[in-house]
């Protein structure tokens, strides 16, 4: 679990002080004792309205499930015992970010909040301090949740048409999070027009593409470079290079001003990437990239309404193998109509094709069914869930016609042929690893630290020190070493 920085928080934050308001940012990611810091922050700040941002319901990882639900409504319990009006009232409170975008209305009972805002916060935020403050409309707001005499109003989300500069830099002290092996978050558009059964990218954004100028989003570096000394950015579109040729603009501006940083990318679509996309990708400084192909065999990526078949996904790996690019591919096993066939071909091809230092292959078995998915009403449809299911709790779809514990298994032993085969349960980062992460910024190493994974991986001795945190995963792996040594035995691997 990489730390990533509130970028969106402090898009929120910025336009509250355009607006005119006194802001403050709070950021709790490396606090120790989150509530003390709340409470002291209160108190010195006094503020008349508190914002959240909740970033993740979960992990979506099935095996080793952790979510901060309980954590955040304990937060939020300080934040009513100690946020006062002067009259003694408490301070209203609103909810935002894409965990309350996903879970909608449903975020106020979850969280016991006044107010969730469904989307974009730039606007509808200090939109909604202006109505506390009388002076506009309620029902007006973008997104807005709210209760008027104990019913439950939800207004319409409507996408901004188009947005800027996140101005992270004013807000967040960088150093943890690099110390850490993240990446400085830049946002290049907004809104992805796929749709993928299990994504509730389009809830966070919506489906109509908008997006920056190359020269605009290439001045944000610029300036974030010279203000916070970032050494990695990070693209978090939902798709970058959805499309292409956007992706390409912004390299290309990159390269033209002879910018030295090192770039990353989070959903990198096997859909449209055209031959020039990775050379130029590399010229301009990328170091890494996330690969969203999620399965490797049609039936699956049809299943998955990916958009794009195992043409496009054997042509990404094809230029992914010469680009100079180190790339971490995800897969997600266990969708509706998975077979044990259907996961052998996508582990197959992790195992075969995926090969090498510049390769890293992360597979998650089990699907969290998001709430206002195609997935959650396919679940429904076909008696998985029922329907009134609270999807706040991790529910996770796992096709009837797998054995999981083989899948596993069968993964493992993926494991002990290609050293960069991981599966999402194997374990969080260590404290070992933390400190090894601290040397490596000392040393002024660019992130994301997890492409360094592939060597660490392949390093023998260090193989063996695989966190697992699944118990059956030693099982399978006790069980997938059994098999290899009798077919080693037979002459048969
Ligand atoms: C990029 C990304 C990553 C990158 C982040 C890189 C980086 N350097 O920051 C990486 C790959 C590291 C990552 C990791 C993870 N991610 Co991620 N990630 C995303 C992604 C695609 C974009 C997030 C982003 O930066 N958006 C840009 C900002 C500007 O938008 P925003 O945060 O939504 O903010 C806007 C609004 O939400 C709102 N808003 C935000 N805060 C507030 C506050 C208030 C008060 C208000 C009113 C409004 C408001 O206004 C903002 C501006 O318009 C989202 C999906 C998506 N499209 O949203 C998933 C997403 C957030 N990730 C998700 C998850 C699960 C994870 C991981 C837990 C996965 C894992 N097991 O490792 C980790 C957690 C990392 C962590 N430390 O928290 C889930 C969360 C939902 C869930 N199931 O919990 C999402 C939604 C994807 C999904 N699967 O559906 N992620
Ligand atoms: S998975 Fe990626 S491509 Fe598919 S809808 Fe979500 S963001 Fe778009």
């Amino acid at each position: 679990m990489e730390p990533a920085a509130p970028v969106g928080l402090s898009y929120v934050a910025s336009a509250s002080a355009i607006a005119g308001h006194e802001v403050k940012l709070l950021d709790l990611a490396f606090e120790h004792d989150t509530h003390t810091a709340l409470e002291r922050a209160i108190k010195s700040f006094k503020p008349e309205l508190v914002g959240v941002s909740v970033r993740n319901i979960d992990n979506v990882i099935s095996q080793r499930y952790v979510s901060p639900l309980q954590e955040i409504q304990a937060q939020i319990a300080v934040i009513r015992q100690h946020a006062r009006l002067p009259d003694g009232r408490a301070v209203p409170i609103s909810l935002g970010g894409p965990a309350i975008s996903i879970l909608a209305e449903q975020a106020l009972d979850v969280f016991g909040a006044d107010y969730a805002i469904i989307g974009e916060g730039e606007v509808a935020f200090p939109a909604l301090v202006a109505a506390i403050q009388g002076q506009g409309d309620f029902s007006t707001i973008s997104g807005l949740c709210y209760r008027v005499d104990g019913t439950l109003h939800r207004n319409p989300t409507v996408l901004l048409k188009s947005f800027s500069d996140s101005r992270m830099e004013d807000w967040v002290n960088w150093k943890p999070y690099q110390r850490g092996g993240g990446a400085w978050p830049i946002q290049t558009k907004r809104g992805c027009p796929m749709s993928c059964s299990y994504c509730a990218y389009p809830q966070v954004e919506g489906l109509r593409c908008r997006r920056r100028e190359a020269g605009e989003v290439v001045d944000e570096i610029e300036r974030v470079q010279r203000k916070s000394g970032a050494r990695t950015f990070e693209f978090v579109d939902s798709t970058f290079n959805v499309p292409a040729s956007h992706a390409i603009e912004i390299c290309e501006e990159i390269i033209r001003r002879r910018i030295k940083a090192n770039f990353t990318v989070m959903g990198l679509n096997p859909r449209d990437v055209p031959p020039e996309l990775f050379p130029v990708m590399k010229r301009a400084g990328f170091n890494s990239m996330l690969i969203s192909a999620e399965a490797a065999c049609d039936p699956m990526l049809k299943s998955l309404s990916k958009g794009y078949t195992m043409r496009e996904v054997n042509r990404c790996r094809e230029y992914a193998a010469t680009s100079g690019i180190t790339s971490s591919w995800f897969f997600m096993l266990g969708g509706p109509g998975e077979t044990m066939e259907t996961c052998e071909e996508s582990i197959r091809f992790a195992e075969t094709q995926l090969v090498g230092k510049q390769f890293l292959s992360i597979f998650f078995t089990g699907i969290r069914i998001l709430p206002g998915t195609r997935l959650a009403e396919q679940a429904v449809e076909n008696g998985y869930l029922a329907a009134d299911t609270d999807l706040s709790d991790g529910h996770f779809y796992i096709s009837p016609e797998i054995d999981e514990k083989k899948v596993i298994a069968r993964i493992t032993r993926a494991h002990l042929r290609n050293a960069c085969i991981v599966h999402a349960s194997d374990g969080a980062i260590t404290p070992a690893l933390r400190r090894i992460y601290a040397g490596l910024d000392m040393l002024g190493v660019p992130g994301p630290y997890w492409r360094l994974l592939p060597n660490l991986l392949m390093f023998p001795p260090l193989r063996h020190f695989r966190n697992k945190y699944d118990p059956s995963l030693e099982e399978a792996r006790q069980q997938a070493a059994a098999e290899a040594l009798a077919g080693a035995g037979a002459g048969s691997q």
